[in-house]
């Protein structure tokens, strides 16, 4: 298991001209035929004339070298590398290989899902194909003919633009495929099957008129518009916010059903987890229908950010990711409410992205290392990558950073760059010097900045000063200061904001800084890190009636929503200390009163108040303790959630029954927020427990008419009894047993519930006839969902729920690697537990790095857990 070192990077010896694909698709069967144009690399100094390609395994039947067929000794092929020694300095390379894509479960390179023959290149499934020099700085241009049955597969996609198309004997046709553009083998892709579309004329700016398609299997095409309307928005989008334009004459993405990511950006050709394509109002959420929204855009905006200007090496991945998830954000935000998406984005962050880089898989932006290149599509890689992107574009504004981005593509299109390359065209373009920002491309680990204050009544001066510390990690022994920009305003007792917005920017570049605001009233209050405008972790001396006033008033609607979060924080570790020492649990008038304001407010905005008024998951909520006591945290959130319940049940019931009243198929920012904030109340009216909430929440089940609200509802149901539970699966299990994508909702509730009985009925569930571990969804779903987001159970104390995950992580490895790898990060933060947890976990972590044929996946993940 050795490690790739970015310190190691070399140009490649050989580079690629041209790629003719064959495949020739038959059941069981599938022939490819590659032919290269090789040549050696120009610009290399040293010239190797021994030709190393990546390959995998697979069976090779045939090698010719100019023509020249080459016997079995003239090469060597190990199902790792293809090696010829003594090449000339151009040459033209045949192989043909065979492949059997039905029995590909691991769902990289060519497989098959449901009868569709798919791919998935990234990182390096292309070497499951054909041997090539499977790495992103090797740039070529593509033609691929698909050869298949008739019936079987009508449909015959590939990147770039049909060429050619017949009929041939035995049923069988094909279709050629010629990509234009010049791509890595990472971009590659193809699709064979039985597929209907949809399909719109669009015309961009330039007047040019494209087609874009979606594919889905007959009986889901109808589900299939929202995902176009989506697309038509981001290729717009695309065109006035960055001034980009689409490039060829198809646009085709295509909905697959077993999927390890999310969504791939093929050049011309997305290939999607069909959970990002196909919705309508029965059976979608409205999460469902945005996450849509911001993944079709993401994979359309990787055209540019991604394709036209690609990667050097794998360690550059935030490059085209971090500046892509950015743009989707942004995308999202022009189009829907710009805080709720910023609050969504920082509390992803928060409690997946945070931890990470405190915990065990802590990496760079940019890693220095990695020995398998799938474990690193990280939280860090793409989100904190995206807020790395986004302080870029603080500092620089709107009007330079675009000018930036225009520099990019002008220097860069058709080439194969890095994170250097990237800062010095916005370094050019902002007249800034980047060096020290670059620290936050190679350090790993959250800052934490301290905000203290000191007031002077008689000169009126307040001062504010900001210390920054990140904790040393297993990257870097010390961490040196970051470039970090604080954005703040000052609220003044009466709620005005004093400081105009071009003093509001202050550049932290030093370990403390301090900033003097002159002429400032008694009692006024910083609002700092407005928008959350660096990632780090905030630690403030603001009073809990000072947090309360900001909740109400804060000009900034982030920090709105912050000032609730802190104030919930501070509620639950006083809870959770309480229980520790065996007090009477109390909640803090002052927190009700704020939470009681900002309920009855008819004025705001309910998309916000949904998120505002819901207390942090439990998972966000250990990231507050240095030793995390799940039941405690679970018991603290559980009571002061009732506590709330109990105390504002008028006026919960009443923002029922008026947030009662959207249309159900509407998909507008009132219509969603009246459900988000609705079915929010009904969750708190739960947590009392009696038979007549009850009764409201089954009633909301029966009388939902559409899947965000039947959705919700069931999800409360699952954790108020376990007769409740039981017929309300029952019911949604017979209402939706012939859906996928729903299925997937019934096995994850189930696994998420707190009830008693929680891990028999997974257990029982894994034997399901619906459940099975080859799709990725499904164990997500099940599997994921119970050992992510159920913690009360998967920590057991009986070790119960450590030993079942285990067990599923080592079955799946030998299925499908990736997916068990992800699984395997549950056992991540075993050293934040107490000490009988701690030694069951590792318990788990040694029985898996002792198990014989632990793929290179789990290893390094199970490695980096134990070092
Ligand atoms: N490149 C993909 C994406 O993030 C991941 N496979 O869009
Ligand atoms: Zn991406």
């Amino acid at each position: 298991h050795a490690s790739v070192l970015l310190k190691d990077y070399t140009p490649p010896d050989f580079l690629v001209d041209r790629v003719t694909l064959v495949f020739d698709i038959r059941p069981e069967e599938t022939r490819v035929t590659s032919t290269l144009t090789l040549f050696k690399n120009p610009d290399k100094s040293n010239k190797s004339s021994v030709l190393k390609m990546d390959m995998g395994d697979f069976e090779i039947q045939s090698v010719t070298l100019d023509g020249q067929n080459l016997s079995s000794n003239a090469f060597q092929a190990d199902g790792k590398q293809f090696i010829v020694p003594d090449m000339p300095d151009r040459f033209t390379l045949e192989t043909r290989t065979l492949l059997c894509p039905e029995k590909n479960t691991r769902l990289e390179g060519l497989y098959r899902s449901r009868g569709i023959y798919c791919t998935q290149c990234e990182a390096e499934g292309f070497r499951n194909i054909t041997p090539f020099p499977d790495r992103p700085d090797v740039m070529a241009r593509y033609t691929c003919t698909i050869i298949a049955d008739k019936t079987a597969c009508p449909v015959l996609l590939s990147n770039g633009n049909p060429v050619k198309a017949g009929d041939l004997p035995d049923n069988r046709h094909f279709v050629t495929w010629e990509d234009p553009f010049k791509k890595p083998c990472y971009l590659f892709a193809l699709v064979a099957g039985n597929l209907s579309w949809i399909e719109s004329p669009f015309v961009t700016r330039s007047g040019k008129h494209i087609t874009l398609k979606i594919f889905a299997e007959p009986e889901n095409i109808d589900k299939c518009h929202h995902a176009m309307a989506c697309l038509k928005q981001a290729v717009k989008w695309d065109e006035e916010r960055f001034n980009l334009e689409y490039d060829l004459d198809l646009y085709q993405i295509v909905a697959i059903n077993d999927f390890n990511a999310g969504a791939m950006e093929n050049k011309g050709l997305n290939i999607f987890n069909a959970k990002y394509v196909l919705a309508d109002p029965a059976t979608a959420t409205d999460d469902d229908f945005m996450n849509i929204q911001r993944v079709i855009g993401h994979e359309y905006f990787h055209n540019w950010t991604g394709n036209r200007v690609t990667l050097k090496n794998w360690f550059q991945l935030s490059l085209k990711e971090g500046l892509t998830v950015f743009r989707d954000q942004e995308f999202t935000s022009d189009l829907n409410s710009r805080s709720v998406e910023r609050i969504s984005n920082v509390k992803t962050l928060r409690a997946l992205q945070f931890p990470e880089d405190s915990g065990p898989m802590a990496h760079p932006v940019r890693p220095d290392a990695y020995i398998k290149m799938d474990n690193f599509y990280t939280m860090t890689v793409y989100e904190k990558g995206a807020e790395l992107i986004r302080m870029i574009h603080q500092f620089l504004g709107e009007t330079l950073f675009q000018q930036g981005m225009a520099l990019y593509f002008k220097q860069f299109d058709g080439m194969a760059v890095t994170v250097e390359d990237f800062l010095s065209v916005m370094a050019q373009a902002g007249h800034m010097d980047m060096t020290q920002f670059k620290r936050w491309y190679t350090q790993s680990g959250t800052p934490t900045v301290t905000v203290t204050r000191s007031y002077d009544p008689d000169t009126r001066i307040l001062s504010v000063t900001f210390a920054q510390h990140t904790p040393f990690d297993r990257n870097q022994s010390e961490k040196q200061p970051l470039h970090i920009p604080i954005r703040m305003g000052l609220i003044d007792p009466e709620g005005k904001d004093i400081i105009p917005e071009q003093k509001s920017l202050i550049q932290m570049r030093d370990d403390t800084h301090t900033v003097a605001f002159q002429n400032v009233p008694s009692g006024t209050l910083p609002s700092v890190f407005r928008q959350f405008s660096a990632p780090v972790k905030i630690s403030t001396d603001l009073s809990d009636e000072e947090l309360a006033f900001l909740m109400a008033r804060d000009t900034d609607d982030f920090n709105r929503w912050d000032a609730a979060q802190t104030l919930f924080n501070k509620e639950i570790q006083t809870l959770v200390s309480a229980i520790a020492r065996h007090r009477p649990l109390t909640v803090s008038q002052n927190l009700v009163q704020a939470f009681e304001t900002a309920l009855s407010d008819q004025s705001a905005d309910r998309a916000f108040l949904a998120k505002a008024l819901a207390i942090p998951q439990e998972m966000e909520l250990a990231n507050l303790f240095d030793c995390i006591d799940v039941d405690a945290i679970h018991a603290a959130r559980q009571h002061l959630k009732t506590h709330l319940a109990a105390t504002l049940t008028p006026l919960f019931l009443n923002t029922i029954d008026q947030c009662g009243h959207s249309d159900p198929e509407s998909l507008s920012i009132q219509d969603i927020g009246n459900r988000g904030l609705r079915n929010l109340a009904i969750s708190y009216m739960a947590s009392l427990g009696t038979a007549s909430v009850h009764d409201i929440v089954w009633k909301a089940f029966l009388a939902a008419e559409n899947m965000t609200d039947e959705f919700a509802c069931f999800k409360i149901l699952c954790t108020t009894t376990p007769e409740l539970k039981r017929k309300s699966a029952a019911r949604f299990y017979d209402k939706w047993s012939h859906d996928p994508l729903v299925m997937d909702k019934w096995f994850y509730v189930q696994a998420v519930s707190p009830l008693a009985d929680t891990l028999p009925c997974v257990k029982d569930l894994v034997t399901h006839p619906d459940f099975t571990l080859t799709n990725p969804n499904r164990v997500r779903a099940l599997i994921y969902g119970f050992a992510m987001n159920n913690p009360v159970h998967f920590h057991e104390k009986t070790g119960n729920g450590y030993e079942f995950i285990t067990d599923k992580i080592l079955e799946l490895d030998t299925i499908n690697h990736q997916i068990a790898a992800r699984l395997t990060g549950c056992f991540n933060h075993w050293k934040k537990y107490d000490s009988h947890r701690r030694v069951l976990m590792k318990q788990s972590l040694e029985i898996l790095a002792a198990s014989p044929n632990l793929s290179t996946n789990v290893y390094e993940i199970v490695s980096r857990a134990l070092a």
